[in-house]
């Protein structure tokens, strides 16, 4: 992982969340505001301009903005620890990130200091966490899109869930109809919210933790990751698994932590594919991925946007965001400011030629499957498409020593074993592939022959015999298959 661009920020950072080609910041104070978002236009990552600084008005303007997302054009942010009492969440317009408007706030009874909040873009109803308080309030906001007049204040719940465990809910995170509460001292909690307009949130699985002060899941739903923060917390895999009650069984699969020599504890994760993104103090952003087939946790990669080293007392890295890509990785540390980060993933490139033709077929694609050197199987499947000199490039193939199977339509298939694939790493193949597999059995015999003398004279697109991929069979179809007779994959 390297930086690709740092924007610093003499007001401690907490929060970052990114969308379009926009970076949201927010800011942590502890008292006295002024209570401010920063917007960075990230079109170019490794030049970020500063779009605007966007000052929460009152009620909100003495309070820390800790928790932001933007969404659907619209701003929302969390927000504590003011002098006067106005906390709650805030709501603006910024589909002009240059000229956020301001639009509103949320100011539920007992939600007063709204530590983290969640809205989700598909549903459109906003999660709120009671930070003093075993509950969460869920508001049907479906009414709201940006060009909405100035709204004041709402101060009710569409549904208040209470019980969620017994100390109090940290955060939130709404995603493909169901809620992950994070119960502190009571573990993870999950909800189905996919029925918001009629239903209340219903329960349908928990598991323990420890300070559980984020959960997130998988985009498929069947992982969630916690973080716990206390000095030497870590990270926990859980796999979600539906039961026979109509709930979740929630398993822990996997932990894993950094020593406290490197960093007070974990923070904040997120999922995305089979990666876990965690801003983790100190020790800035790591990296790592879920095997599927194991369960369990394997880290990867990690850049430190921190200059403190061991337990301080969370200094460093508040949060990540993944989700723009890993070539643009934002993260949020508390003292050094804002990041874009990217992740070098495994590549595959290199040339590849035909043998047998003269270049390079119109519209080439060729498949690489990556088989387990133990058992052959393949676990996973690529295509790549080589410009017209012939080199080509795949991005983020699996890590791992794996059978290479390379093949395309009218070429003898190859086989090349034990390629090693790692973060950090572009591993080169340079390939020949033959043609003239008419039949894709893996030799290039009379059966091709044949098939090509039968269908001589034909025209169209799609035809096997047709190996060159120019419309016609005929003898520049034979010469290939007569180049290259007699080889097998
Ligand atoms: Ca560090
Ligand atoms: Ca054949
Ligand atoms: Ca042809």
């Amino acid at each position: 992982m390297y930086a690709r661009a740092r924007w610093p920020s003499a007001v401690p950072c907490a929060d970052v969340w990114g969308d379009g080609h926009f970076l949201f910041g927010a800011h942590y104070l502890r008292r006295g505001g002024p209570a401010q978002i920063t917007i960075l236009d990230i079109l170019n990552p490794d030049a970020p301009a500063l779009a605007s600084i966007y000052y929460i008005p009152p009620p909100g303007n003495q309070s820390g903005p800790e928790d932001v997302q933007a969404s659907n054009g619209l701003l929302f942010t969390g927000n504590e620890t003011s002098a006067t009492g106005s906390d709650g969440a805030f709501v603006a317009d910024v589909r002009d990130p240059y000229n956020p408007r301001y639009l509103g706030n949320i100011n539920v009874p007992r939600f007063r200091r709204v530590h983290t909040l969640s809205y989700d873009p598909d549903s459109r109803f906003l999660y709120l966490a009671n930070s003093r308080g075993p509950e969460f309030a869920v508001i049907d906001l479906r009414w709201l899109t940006p060009d909405a007049a100035p709204f004041g204040t709402i101060s009710t719940p569409t549904w208040h869930v209470q019980n969620v465990g017994s100390s109090f809910v940290h955060e939130v995170y709404a995603r493909n109809g169901r809620l992950y509460a994070s119960a502190w001292d009571s573990g993870v909690w999950v909800y189905d919210v996919s029925n918001g307009a009629s239903q209340p949130p219903r329960l349908l699985g928990s598991a323990p933790g420890n300070s559980t002060h984020s959960a997130v899941p998988s985009e498929d739903g069947r992982f969630i990751v916690t973080a716990e923060e206390f000095t030497g917390g870590g990270i926990k895999l859980y796999e979600a698994i539906p039961n026979a009650s109509g709930g979740l069984d929630i398993v822990l699969r996997d932990s894993f932590t950094l020593p406290t020599s490197r960093a007070t504890s974990a923070h904040q994760p997120f999922i995305k594919g089979n990666r876990v993104y965690v801003s983790w103090y100190e020790a800035g952003v790591q990296v790592f991925e879920i095997n599927p087939d194991t369960k369990r946790l394997e880290w990867v990669a990690s850049f430190d946007t921190s200059p403190y080293t061991g337990a301080t007392g969370y200094n460093g890295c508040w949060s990540v965001y993944p989700y723009l890509g890993d070539d643009r990785i934002l993260a949020g540390d508390i003292q050094t400011g804002f990041w874009i980060l990217a992740l070098e993933v495994p590549v595959l490139e290199g040339t590849v030629q035909v043998a047998g033709l003269p270049q390079i077929p119109q519209e080439f694609r060729f498949r690489v499957g990556f088989c387990r050197p133990s058992d052959g199987q393949t676990v996973a499947t690529y295509t790549a498409t080589p410009d017209s000199g012939g080199q080509y490039r795949i991005e983020d193939v699996r890590r791992g020593i794996y059978d290479l199977v390379v093949s395309a339509p009218g070429m003898l298939c190859t086989r090349v074993q034990n390629l090693s694939f790692a973060y950090g790493q572009a591993t080169t193949l340079n390939l020949t592939l033959r043609a003239g597999d008419v039949n894709s059995d893996g030799r290039i015999d009379d059966a091709d022959l044949l098939a090509v003398l039968f269908a001589f004279g034909q025209s169209g697109s799609g035809l096997p015999e047709d190996v060159n991929s120019d419309g016609t069979v005929d003898d520049a179809d034979l010469l290939a298959v007569l180049f290259n007779f007699g080889s097998e994959c």
